[in-house]
């Protein structure tokens, strides 16, 4: 693949100072798929100037916001034109299944098309003050954004952050995750091709430990926009203490799936299965958790594993039920885990190993697995495994629902079936988590505030919530009190007035 082994700053393909590159590989066949450019701490350097340039470019500044929206709205267009050609490089790059790719770059679409239309609806307010005043505030950009992503979603994920903060103004600095580079250089050269000024989006491929570092330190980056695990946004938030920036944190999770004994079957069923084998379980807010009640366990689960055994393996691009996971260290995580499991007393319903088929040998994949008789305090009830590994625990009461579905370090999603209303709102409203589906999983488009409580970070991403991290809010007050000038011409005395801070 020609990806042109650059880096994309200032509008400009640029090799990395050092002339370092670095693989790509495909996780279905462990081939090399590209080689692309290797930032390092000089090249985010040089990016970030570029970011910072562009912020007061007036081809940047001065656009206006229908032009700046205009500009998102061409990018949406041109991920659409392209869909199909991204899909099958995400398929390829992450493993992804080929229908799920193209899911992918359709809400990437999404994403500009829906900030896109945001851009020129920053409103700013007014509020009224006693005395002669006008106050107002005005929303204005923050700055020079740093965005650095993961490889489970790549360029859904770019795009949840670059869109919200191009629509108010600021300018990108991007750091895809080393594993999937691919779809975020495109995403370069499309921004260009839709008008976006050069400097505006910067993307440098490269690794987390420098590069990636590099740029969570730098002193000239006013808000980082993180994904990924707790111990990297640890670090990122210590990072950015120092510059005291703002941090956008989504962490990950490990999600209750509640099964109460009413619930509608086969939608439950389906529901459960999706939530935790879709993109093979590496998903943030996957469903690794099944908590069902102790009356429906045998049939549900009876099912659910003539289900998982069903379940289709292979590359992405032949468009199966599960792909490859994405990289060596994350095959071995997921077997490990596995190994945990059995070792904690977990009963192995079915999966747990690598498939046997000869065909899938030199790919990174694994079966779905089924792991029952789970207890809540098992590492494998508690962990973010990141594989297609479901943890199946039960209930007798709705409190011991609860007590179990909040019971772990992350609060990322929860989903609950059943047809009783009274039961679902109840859980709703006590569930640690930043979103909950009710007789539902991952539904909910760009529109629905995302992100975690607890562990899993902080902050909200998707919908208008996003646009709170790429503005700050200005006060502008105006003494507009003539009488005053009036007295003060007139040499009356003036009574000094407190503070309020
Ligand atoms: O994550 P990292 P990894 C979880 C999941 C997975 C585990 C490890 O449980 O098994 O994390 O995955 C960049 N400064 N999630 O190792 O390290 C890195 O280059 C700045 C959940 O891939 O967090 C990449 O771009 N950046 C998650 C990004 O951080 C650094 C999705 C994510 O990598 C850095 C992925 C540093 N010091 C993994 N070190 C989710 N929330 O969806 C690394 N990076």
């Amino acid at each position: 693949m020609d990806l042109r082994n650059q880096l994309f700053i200032g509008g400009s393909w640029r090799p990395s100072s050092s002339g370092e590159t670095f693989t790509t590989i495909n996780p279905a066949d462990r081939e090399t798929l590209a080689t692309v450019a290797r930032a390092r701490e000089q090249d985010v350097d040089v990016a970030v100037a570029a970011a910072r340039a562009a912020l007061s470019d007036p081809r940047w500044s001065q656009i206006g916001p229908p032009e700046r929206g205009r500009v998102l709205n061409r990018i949406a267009g041109l991920l659409r034109e392209r869909k199909e050609e991204l899909a099958r490089i995400e398929s390829l790059d992450c493993g992804k299944p080929l229908n799920q790719a193209r899911n992918d770059i359709e809400v990437s679409a999404r994403y500009f098309e829906f900030y896109s239309g945001v851009a020129d609806k920053l409103y700013g307010k007014t509020i009224p003050l006693a005395g002669q005043y006008l106050n107002y505030t005005l929303l204005e950009p923050i700055g020079v954004t740093a965005h650095i992503t993961p490889w489970n979603f790549p360029l859904q994920i770019a795009c949840r952050g670059i869109a919200p903060a191009l629509a108010a103004g600021n300018t990108v600095v991007h750091k895809p995750a080393e594993q999937t580079p691919l779809t975020a250089l495109l995403l370069g050269e499309i921004s260009l091709e839709a008008g976006l000024p050069a400097g505006v989006l910067n993307v440098v491929t490269g690794f987390g430990n420098d590069a990636g570092a590099r740029l969570t330190s730098h002193p000239h980056v006013n808000h980082i926009t993180f994904t990924g695990s707790v111990e990297t946004g640890r670090l990122v938030m210590k990072a950015a203490a120092e510059n005291i920036v703002p941090v956008t944190l989504e962490l990950g999770g490990k999600s209750p799936n509640i099964v109460l004994a009413d619930a509608e079957f086969p939608s439950a069923l389906k529901g459960v299965s999706t939530a935790v084998f879709a993109n093979a379980g590496q998903i943030c807010s996957a469903g690794t958790r099944l908590v069902v009640d102790s009356k429906l366990h045998k049939d549900f689960v009876q099912q659910l594993q003539k289900h998982a055994r069903s379940l289709r393996i292979g590359p992405g691009l032949e468009n199966p039920d599960l792909g490859p996971l994405i990289s060596e260290e994350q095959h071995q995580r997921v077997q490990e885990y596995i190994k945990i499991g059995k070792q904690e007393g977990a009963r192995l319903l079915t999966g747990g190993k690598v498939p046997d088929d000869p065909r899938l040998r030199q790919g990174l994949f694994m079966e779905p697995t089924l792991f029952d008789e789970v207890t809540p305090q098992m590492r494998i009830a508690q962990e973010e495994i990141f594989g297609p590994v479901l943890a199946i625990l039960t209930f007798r009461d709705l409190e011991e629902a609860l007590e179990i579905a909040n019971g772990v370090s992350y609060g990322l999603v929860a989903g609950i079936w059943t047809r009783d209303i009274k039961k679902a709102h109840w859980l709703a409203a006590r569930l640690q988590a930043g979103q909950v589906f009710i007789n539902e999983y991952f539904a909910g488009g760009v529109e629905t505030p995302f992100g975690g409580y607890k562990k899993s970070g902080f902050g909200r991403e998707k919908g208008l919530e996003a646009l709170v991290h790429y503005t700050q809010v200005k006060n502008v007050c105006v003494n507009i009190d003539l009488q005053a000038d009036l007295e003060t011409q007139q040499g009356k005395p003036q009574t000094q007035s407190g503070v309020t801070l």
